[in-house]
């Protein structure tokens, strides 16, 4: 085999990376016939292909670069730590520096008496270890009985079999026997799409309520926890109405049973505040985190545990870990990452001028006659894409074929943009400037001109026939 540089050519490592590595999320035989676009370097906000195009990247990676790409310190934090001890587990009545200094900064940032980490590498192990942690919970106060877990259709929880059964992505759960027993599914509070005739307001009140139907057909004696994005991420960024949140909790708490909010995605400055559950006003039992938390820079995620929680949990000994729970390397970079957001005052700048910045020009793009509602808290959005806007229609093509159509636009357009069915979402490097907001606008603008004049050519903007 030859040697494969950054230098070699694209043709050549789109063949070798078809014939050889196996991409999540994606219809193998079809890139195959594409090629993958292969991204060589990053700075700040900007990615660089193997053919030399920069493109701004409106996901941070997958919603985790917050702190933005090429970061030195980070580096060499990984490097500093890797000499001195690149590895020592925390099983067996040991710890690491590394491990002790993430946890109680943790414990710092976090709100509330969220007090205490169990360590994964990844967001789906940490849930994983959280449906394990809450049903633990209830098995140490004599109510074994409370194994089931409540979740909702659409939501994002992880790919492994346990974080993808507790997620709501129906053709996830279509492969491979999910989701698996004691996991049950609610509807997500999507006003735009399954709000129907009612106010937001209702819609966030009736979507919530369904929880409580939920735990009183299952029995209130036999629930565990309820787990939820604070605002989900991967299902389309849908921010729910005001009135959810509260009810929610109303709910959790009259039925004494946990709640878990996945902060994967919001966790780490993403909605404008270090949690998400701050934003939206939450009291969580467990927080799930990973992405943000060392902004991507190294693969680590966890559970952050209530004092109450962690004092029944540690009453006997819970038979899980995972190798590299509290990898020193990682948590050193997660430190440094956490240091930089601090000192920089990055969650503040996203909360007090980025992110209203952001948002004011991105709500602009519900003038675009492509684009009925625009949602965006922090530095998370997204705009539905529809053929009638007075009426909330979706297309009649099917779902994911506009939001497609304009994905590629965004491609050609050196804008990383994603679709999610037919919503374009963002989640950009907190770091984005004013005038880097200003190009990503434009870009979409231009992008949704070029998706709209796609579209009518080919007769595709039509709406769906309501039932
Ligand atoms: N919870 C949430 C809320 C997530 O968004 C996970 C858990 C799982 O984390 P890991 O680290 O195991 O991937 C996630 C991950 C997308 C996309 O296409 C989103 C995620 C992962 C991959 C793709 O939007 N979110």
């Amino acid at each position: 085999m030859s040697v494969i540089s950054t230098n070699t050519p694209t043709s050549e490592l789109q063949a070798l990376d078809a014939a050889h590595h196996m991409h999540p999320f994606t219809h193998g035989a079809g890139l195959a016939d594409k090629g993958a676009r292969i991204i060589t370097r990053a700075e700040g906000c900007w990615l660089t292909d193997s053919d030399g195009n920069r493109i701004l990247d409106g996901m941070a990676g997958l919603w985790c670069v917050n702190i933005g790409y090429g970061r030195r310190e980070l580096a060499q934090a990984a490097a500093r730590q890797m000499e001195e001890l690149p590895y020592y587990n925390t099983f067996f009545q040991t710890s690491h520096v590394p491990a002790i200094q993430l946890s109680a900064k943790l414990a710092e940032l976090a709100p509330y008496d969220l007090n205490h980490v169990f360590y994964a590498s990844s967001g789906s192990e940490a849930n994983d270890t959280n449906l394990r942690l809450v049903r633990t919970y209830w098995q140490l106060l004599d109510q074994p009985n409370r194994q089931w877990v409540i979740s909702r259709w659409n939501a994002y929880h992880g790919s492994s079999v346990g974080s993808g059964s507790l997620g709501g992505m129906k053709g996830m759960h279509a492969q491979g026997c999910m989701p698996i027993p004691g996991i049950a599914h609610i509807d997500q509070p999507n006003w735009w799409a399954e709000g129907g005739d009612m106010s937001p307001e209702e819609f966030g009140l009736a979507t919530a309520r369904q929880l409580e139907d939920k735990i009183l057909e299952l029995g209130p004696e036999n629930v565990a926890a309820f787990i939820a994005e604070p605002v989900q991420g991967a299902g389309g960024v849908i921010v729910p109405p005001e009135t959810y949140w509260p009810e929610i909790q109303r709910i959790t708490r009259e039925y004494g049973i946990l709640l878990i909010a996945d902060e994967v995605i919001c966790g780490f400055g993403r909605t404008g505040n270090w949690f998400g559950s701050q934003t939206m006003d939450i009291r969580p039992d467990i927080m799930t985190v990973a992405k943000g938390l060392s902004s991507g820079y190294q693969p680590i995620g966890g559970s952050l545990v209530s004092d109450q929680v962690a004092r029944v949990i540690d009453s006997a000994e819970f038979n899980h870990g995972y190798t590299y729970s509290g990898h020193p390397v990682a948590c050193a970079v997660a430190l440094e990452n956490l240091r930089l957001l601090e000192d920089e005052a990055i969650v503040e700048r996203v909360r007090d001028i980025t992110g209203p910045y952001l948002a004011e020009k991105f709500r602009g793009l519900t003038d675009h006659p492509l684009v009925g509602e625009a949602q965006i808290v922090g530095m998370m959005g997204s705009i539905a894409l529809t053929p009638d806007k007075a009426a909330r229609a979706p297309f009649e093509a099917d779902v994911g074929t506009a939001g497609l159509i304009c994905r590629e636009r965004c491609f050609a357009n050196n804008l990383i943009m994603r679709h999610v069915g037919d919503r374009m979402i963002i989640s950009p490097p907190l770091v984005i400037s004013e005038s880097e907001i200003d190009t990503l606008i434009d870009r979409a603008w231009q992008s949704l001109d070029q998706a709209h004049a796609d579209l009518k050519e080919q007769g595709l903007m039509k709406a769906a026939p309501r039932n």
